[in-house]
């Protein structure tokens, strides 16, 4: 065993008796939620059409092309697959990597719709045949104060919407995960308080940005699926919850949509969630982060930056707003 991967496998362990501020967030309100909860429990998910199927992909060129480089370490493959949030599996770190392989990920829809000229239907062939995958090597910084730098394979989210012709009076996108019950042992707990599926969301502009990615694949690899197989979104200026994943519906709407953590608790996971060191969520401050692997011994303890260290490209699209207001 390599010192990466023994520091690495006893992460989980320590890091359970140290502070993990969304899931201990929902375990508190488990206690007082209950019973509710389990007398709201809804049927099955939709189950998913038959359409094509995706196999082999290659991103050797999306690798060869990159033209984002790090200028910081990645984190190791290991360690980004096997420490996540991904709470339709479970509350704990490790149990993405332990359960998510019951999601069947072949063959995939997602739906286009609301505000458009154009709505319609993805499958995944379409997605990675249809679009050039570029390599992008992003800083990813979750509200809980750890982090990441992965390099991720996709391609920028605008090239997608243009598709379907947005409409003039659409100003936000609405994201949603599947929701499988069948495959997904956490939303199937009893102390699962998360109204499924998983839901997200931009400002239009946001989304339109360059810097945002629909992402296919990380490390020269498809998406394993605890990262969010088999498409996922990357907004490398914002927190991690916004990065949602394993997306099956995707919708232009005229209203700021309602985000899951939001309708958990508005007054710490607010829409916009970018990066920033100054703004402390209530709870802890949001000047530093832990770096993946980090460990009790070894927390390699960075500055977290204003929008993650993405300012020069996306500060512009929040002139004028008081960011302590609009977290
Ligand atoms: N569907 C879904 N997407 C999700 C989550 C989730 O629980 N379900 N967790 C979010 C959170 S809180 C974070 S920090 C990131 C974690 O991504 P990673 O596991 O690839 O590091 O995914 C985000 N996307
Ligand atoms: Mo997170």
């Amino acid at each position: 065993m390599s010192r990466i991967s023994r520091t690495w496998r006893s992460y989980p362990r320590i890091d359970s008796s140290e502070i993990t501020p969304e899931s201990v967030w929902l375990n508190r309100r488990n206690l007082m939620k209950t019973a509710a909860v389990a007398a709201g429990i809804t049927a099955a998910g939709e189950t998913v059409a038959q359409p094509k199927v995706l196999k082999d992909l290659n991103f050797s060129s999306a690798v060869a092309n990159t033209p984002f480089k790090a200028g910081e370490d990645l984190t190791p493959y290991e360690a980004a697959t096997t420490y996540n949030n991904f709470y339709e599996f479970g509350t704990d770190k490790s149990d993405p990597a332990r359960y998510a392989d019951a999601m069947t990920t072949d063959p995939w829809e997602i739906k286009v719709g609301g505000l458009v000229n154009k709505p319609g239907k993805l499958y995944l062939e379409d997605i990675v045949n249809g679009f050039d995958l570029e390599e992008r090597i992003y800083r990813f910084r979750c509200v809980e104060a750890w982090s990441m730098v992965v390099p991720w394979i996709g391609f920028p989210l605008s090239k997608l919407l243009e598709r379907f012709e947005p409409t003039s009076e659409g100003k936000f996108i609405e994201f949603k995960t599947l929701y499988r019950r069948s495959e997904m042992r956490g939303t199937r707990s009893f102390t699962s308080i998360i109204d499924w599926p998983y839901r997200e969301g931009l400002r239009l502009d946001e989304a339109m940005h360059p810097l945002t990615l629909m992402t296919v694949g990380l490390y020269g690899k498809t998406l394993p699926n605890q990262s969010g197989a088999p498409l996922r979104l990357i907004v490398p200026w914002k927190y991690g919850f916004k990065n949602i994943k394993s997306i099956v519906e995707i919708n232009v709407t005229d209203r700021q949509p309602k985000t899951s953590w939001q309708d958990l608790a508005p007054q710490e996971y607010g829409f916009y969630a970018n990066v920033n060191p100054e703004v402390s969520h209530p709870r802890w401050s949001q000047a530093y982060e832990r770096r993946l692997p980090s460990s009790l011994f070894n927390p390699n303890r960075v500055k977290t930056q204003m929008f993650n260290g993405y300012g020069e490209q996306v500060a512009g699209m929040y002139k004028g707003m008081d960011l302590a207001n609009y977290y």
